[in-house]
């Protein structure tokens, strides 16, 4: 039954002309997938409601952080108290404390931590202080992994592997990008090779340990080490788990795969929905940082009572026990018959899991970089991913995002969601 869009697309038309794409962040304009994005109205456990009363059940999870689904009662009581006592002081809480001593319960290896508000601003610091610390200049980042929208950041490898970074965005200087060096993900030889010829110089390789922006792609054993081994240089390794945190296991990637990094930086489900980015690791590093060292980070909204009581509401009921289990054992269901349906339809696909992230790649080959994601039939998946929304399923609007399963996903979700898929992969 086609969706009413009448409302959602009167939204659209007021909205271009306020914002570019009408939107506050690219993927939302739906500019890779096609069709006008529904303009959401509510959202409750795993559905959302859009502006024309369509329901779907949702495997954006607002990109990660809804681990919990939507509007739970425990963390809105939690929100709705903080605000009564006041949006923000600019002054140290007890708050922030308890969230502190929680993370690093689920994160052994932050023994000290800096709250900011958004995972951009959590890896920027991450990677002034790994300067700071080693007075290094250049830094590794691999092909396809985002870390936010920093500067240094938008950068993709220049001509050879160990050559001059050069910008990925208009507005983005080349010599702020020229220390950034990118290689190839799952690439384990090309890490080695630099590090031996350059590691002197390098500050941090900054990683997605599971990677979830070209599509959820899985680190090699043999990637795995030579990442470890990037320490024997004097270089810093800090995973980037704001995607992977609790979504890959409850203590995230490092817990996932027993590697200790030296920093660890975390947002999405960190904050429950509200803006909260983390950046910590070994307390000898995090000393460096003002008003106790030279290396400067700051933030007006930094460590909010708001954000602190979302992320600690949610925080807390992650600790249920049995909470993890549940919610890998309904993406593990949902993947081998997602995997099933495709098989059946005769549609070639791979469909890495890990945890309660996921990506369906329409191609028969292995995604092991972003070369491989880049392959894959992204003109389909505009087709799946339209069909998917015209039968109730909201699914990230690009081919290079993973799916995200949340504790409110039940029988009843996944069903629906197979049917969906059913339709949508035999169309
Ligand atoms: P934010 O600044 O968007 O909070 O976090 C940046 C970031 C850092 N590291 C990883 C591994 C991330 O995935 C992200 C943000 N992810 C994107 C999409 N996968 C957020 C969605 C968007 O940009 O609208």
């Amino acid at each position: 039954m086609p969706r009413s869009l009448e409302k959602s697309r009167a939204w659209l038309t007021r909205a271009e002309q306020l914002m570019p794409g009408g939107v506050n962040s690219p993927v939302r304009a739906f500019r890779s997938v096609g069709g006008d994005p529904p303009f959401i109205a509510s959202a409750n456990g795993a559905w959302l409601t859009d502006e024309d009363g369509n329901r779907y059940v949702d495997y954006v999870n607002s990109w990660g952080p809804a681990l919990l689904g939507h509007a739970h009662p425990d963390v809105v009581a939690a929100v709705s108290a903080a605000a009564a006592r006041g949006m923000s002081f600019g002054a140290p809480t007890a708050a922030e404390v308890e969230m502190a001593e929680i993370v690093r319960r689920f994160y052994p290896s932050i023994e000290m931590l800096r709250m900011v508000s958004s995972g951009t601003e959590a890896c920027m610091a991450a990677i002034r202080l790994a300067r700071g610390v080693t007075g290094r200049d250049a830094f590794v980042k691999f092909e396809g992994c985002y870390h936010g929208h920093a500067d240094a950041l938008l950068v993709k490898a220049g001509s050879g592997l160990a050559t001059f970074g050069e910008p990925d965005s208009a507005g983005v200087p080349a010599d702020f990008a020229k220390h950034t060096l990118t290689l190839p993900y799952n690439d384990p030889a090309a890490l080695d090779a630099l590090m031996a010829s350059d590691g002197h110089r390098i500050a941090a390789v900054i990683v997605e340990p599971v990677a979830g922006n070209m599509g959820c792609v899985i680190p090699t054993d043999a990637f795995l080490k030579s990442l470890e081994a990037v320490r024997q240089h004097g270089v810093l390794l800090i995973f980037d788990e704001v995607m992977t945190g609790w979504r890959v296991s409850r203590g995230g990637a490092q817990a996932y795969f027993g590697i200790t990094p030296d920093l660890t930086t975390l947002g999405k489900v960190v904050g429950g929905g509200l803006p909260v980015g983390v950046y910590g690791g070994k307390a000898e590093y995090m000393r460096r940082i003002s008003p106790l060292g030279p290396v400067y980070q700051a933030g007006t909204l930094s460590g909010n009572p708001l954000a602190t009581a979302a992320g600690l509401a949610t925080l807390r009921l992650l600790e249920t026990p049995g909470f993890f289990e549940k919610v890998e054992a309904t993406t593990e269901h949902l993947c081998r018959e997602l995997s099933a349906i495709a098989s059946k339809a005769g549609v070639p696909h791979t469909l890495p899991r890990v945890g309660s992230m996921f990506t369906l790649f329409f191609g028969a080959h292995a995604v092991r970089n972003f070369t491989d994601a880049k392959q894959c039939d992204m003109g389909r998946f505009g087709r799946y991913h339209r069909s998917m929304l015209d039968h109730g399923v909201y699914l990230p609007a690009s081919g290079y995002e993973a799916c995200f399963v949340s504790g409110a996903h039940g029988e009843a979700e996944v069903e629906h969601t197979l049917a969906a898929a059913h339709a949508a992969l035999n169309a």
